[in-house]
């Protein structure tokens, strides 16, 4: 039997199960993930000149359009078959009553159009838009503006997303940890496991003795600890691995 079909058989037969994905998996959708050498957001931009809360201060223009355009590149492109294989997962998993998680670094809301529910996002969502002082959530705001005003309170708009050196949602990542600690499979797709605390979640699963199945078109840390590594892009390898 082969790495991918005994990956296969090990998710069909999970007794629960946690998927874990990264930039990777909207790649094929035509978002830049961040560190891909030609088109990631990162060869363009340094991290902390934007995606963090000083950043913000410094340069609130700078910021708030950088979001705005990826806002817009996110709401022009649709899930690939890589997020409808995790949603079928989720579906087949739910049918023989297996607990089913999947938890996302990503902020493009592709799971969701995909059909996946049972979701966490550890880093917030580049569709939502709050306020810099309170939080108050913002559905509308005045496009001539950079950034715009909070109607509620005046401060600045800023993206619902976690920036470096920000917590991550109340609540978000107890609960993967939780999740991954009680799995019998752990599924990682499409991240480069540099960023924490999220990359120590398959480190949680291997030590509570889960099986752990990469995905991803590099190899990454966690490939030589991982069950099966199954090299390649997500969008042909996740649906032969969910396959019926
Ligand atoms: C925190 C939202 C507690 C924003 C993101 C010093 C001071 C303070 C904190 C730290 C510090 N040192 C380290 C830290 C922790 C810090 C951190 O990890 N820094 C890194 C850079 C070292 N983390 C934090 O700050 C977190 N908060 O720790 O709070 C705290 C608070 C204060 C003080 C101390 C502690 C918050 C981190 C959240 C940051 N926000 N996103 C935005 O989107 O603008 S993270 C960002 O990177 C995205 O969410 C992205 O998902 C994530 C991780 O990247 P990946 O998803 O892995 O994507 P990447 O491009 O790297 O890799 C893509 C992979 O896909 C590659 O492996 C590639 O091979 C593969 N691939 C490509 N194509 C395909 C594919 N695979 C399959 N198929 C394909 N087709």
């Amino acid at each position: 039997m082969d790495d991918l079909e005994a990956a296969r058989a090990a998710l069909a037969g999970a007794r629960s199960i946690v998927v874990m994905t990264g930039a990777g998996i909207s790649a094929e959708s035509g978002i830049p993930t961040f560190r891909d050498a030609m088109t990631g957001l990162w060869s363009r931009f340094r991290p902390e000149d934007l995606a963090t809360e000083e950043a913000f201060r410094r340069d609130p223009r700078a910021v708030w359009d950088w979001y705005a355009w990826r806002r817009e590149r996110v709401e022009g492109v649709a899930p690939n078959p890589g997020h409808r294989a995790i949603a079928r997962l989720e579906a087949l998993a739910a049918a023989r009553g297996a607990p089913f998680l999947l938890v996302t670094q990503n902020v493009d809301g592709l799971h969701q159009a995909a059909g996946s529910a049972r979701l966490v996002e550890l880093h917030g969502n580049i569709r939502r838009v709050k306020c810099l002082d309170a939080g108050h959530p913002a559905a509308r705001w005045a496009p001539d503006e950079h950034p715009p005003r909070c109607a509620a309170c005046g401060s600045w708009l800023r993206p619902d997303v976690v920036w470096f050196g920000e917590m991550l949602p109340e609540g978000a990542f107890e609960s993967a940890a939780a999740a991954a600690a009680d799995c019998g499979v752990f599924l990682c797709v499409g991240t480069s496991g540099l960023v924490e605390p999220a990359a120590s979640l398959p480190r949680v699963a291997l030590r509570a003795g889960a099986r752990v199945i990469e995905v991803n078109a590099e190899p990454t840390p966690l490939t030589a600890h991982a069950s099966w590594s199954l090299p390649g892009k997500a969008g042909e390898i996740l649906p032969a691995l969910v396959a019926e």
